[in-house]
């Protein structure tokens, strides 16, 4: 296992003292403590931490970092294959990979595909890579960094360290912010006032999972929701979508904080389509709470005037749950696109389970559902 102070201290002692990225559950105790010790940048997604690493080697001929979850690899194909590689502007960056799905390790579907391909993905991009697992130690690591990885960075290639499960040792700090409600009661608010036509598409990570479970125990099936497993940020692209197609339906995107920034471009879109019949809810708590609860930058922007900009008809706000409870009616009846900010602490039960059907049974059900049957 390896200490992640140890190794962050080795990399700023090798002048590597940059770090920009997007937080991974594997990777939190390397994100927890560049959180607390160091500077660091959490990035809108993962295309946009290589670009602001590219800028930061430009600025100063210095190696930056890039942290990420495999998943996030496909957002950094276009920049790493068009921007960073020796073919273009020959960039050097260190990559930190969380490998989700490693063949051999049990994982949720969303992670299988992604994790199969990882290695070669990494090796198509030229990218030199070296697995670290709970067997490896500092010393390993740290002789791959001077006798490889330090030559091909000078010769302005990139490598990847990969990080299996457990190759970190713990390492942990508190997050919190001033909210009352959990998202899982907003999420159980919001989804209780809703008819059996109306349908949700709902994001990546634990509001999913949420969801799934409220379903199961209230015994009402699983038709309505299109659960967004994985693609982190394009949920409310595929309720515009859906949306688009299905106007005697309403369709609610049940949406994180985090996933929004990430392709915030689709705001643009739904405002310039004006889907009636879209709603969308946002479960603020200003962090990527489904994988360490690090934060977002949403509380620094006026996510309501922007959405207004971007032509949504009608933004609510609700801090508690009487607030919440208050605006449903007006939300619900309001002409779309609307959007609803709830604002919700850093928080999800211990317990909480993952969706016991496949994504092909959950996609087979919804379609059912929107096709009335
Ligand atoms: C492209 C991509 N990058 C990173 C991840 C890992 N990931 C899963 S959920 C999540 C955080 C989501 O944050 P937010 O949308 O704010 O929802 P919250 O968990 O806070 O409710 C992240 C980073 C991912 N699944 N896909």
């Amino acid at each position: 296992m390896i200490d992640v102070s140890e190794f962050i201290s080795y990399l700023n002692d090798i002048n590597i003292n940059f770090f920009c990225g997007v937080p991974d559950s594997q990777l939190s105790p390397f994100c927890d403590y560049l959180e607390e010790n160091c500077e660091s940048i959490i990035a809108a997604n993962e295309g946009n931490a290589v670009a602001i690493a590219s800028g930061y080697n430009l600025s100063t001929g210095n190696y930056p970092v890039v942290f990420l979850q495999n998943s996030g690899l496909g957002n950094i194909v276009n920049p790493v294959t068009s921007l960073t590689h020796k073919k273009v502007y020959s960039i050097p960056i260190v990559y930190v990979v969380g490998w989700r799905g490693q063949p051999g390790v049990h994982d949720e579907p969303q992670h299988k595909k992604q994790g199969e391909i990882t290695l070669d993905l990494l090796e198509l991009l030229d990218i030199e890579h070296f697995v670290i697992n709970k067997d490896t130690t500092f010393k390993d690591l740290k002789s791959v960094f001077e006798n490889n990885f330090l030559d091909k960075l000078s010769n302005g290639a990139s490598v990847a360290i990969v990080v299996s499960k457990d190759a970190f040792k713990d390492y942990k700090i508190d997050k919190s912010n001033d909210n009352t409600l959990t998202r899982e009661e907003a999420i159980q608010t919001v989804t209780s006032f809703l008819s059996d036509d109306d349908m949700i598409v709902s994001t990546t990570g634990k509001s999913s999972r949420e969801l799934f479970e409220y379903r199961e125990a209230q015994n009402h099936g699983h038709g309505n929701d299109f659960l967004t497993v994985g693609s982190m940020g394009h949920s409310s692209s595929i309720a515009l979508g859906v949306a688009l197609n299905n106007s005697d339906k309403k369709i609610f995107c049940f949406d994180g904080d985090g996933a929004i920034l990430m392709h915030m471009g689709s705001l643009a879109l739904i405002g310039s389509k004006k889907p009636e019949n879209f709603y969308h809810v946002m479960f603020n708590n200003s962090a990527h709470e489904s994988v360490g609860g690090l934060p977002t930058i949403m509380d620094d922007i006026h996510i309501k005037e922007l959405v207004k900009s971007c032509g949504y008809n009608e933004v609510f706000d609700a801090s508690n749950i009487d607030e919440l409870n208050d605006i449903l009616p007006r939300f619900v009846e309001s002409i779309g696109p609307a959007f609803l900010n709830i604002d919700v602490d850093i928080s999800s039960r211990k317990d909480l389970g993952r969706p016991t059907t496949t994504p092909i049974e959950n996609k087979n059900d919804f379609m059912k559902k929107l096709q009335g049957e």
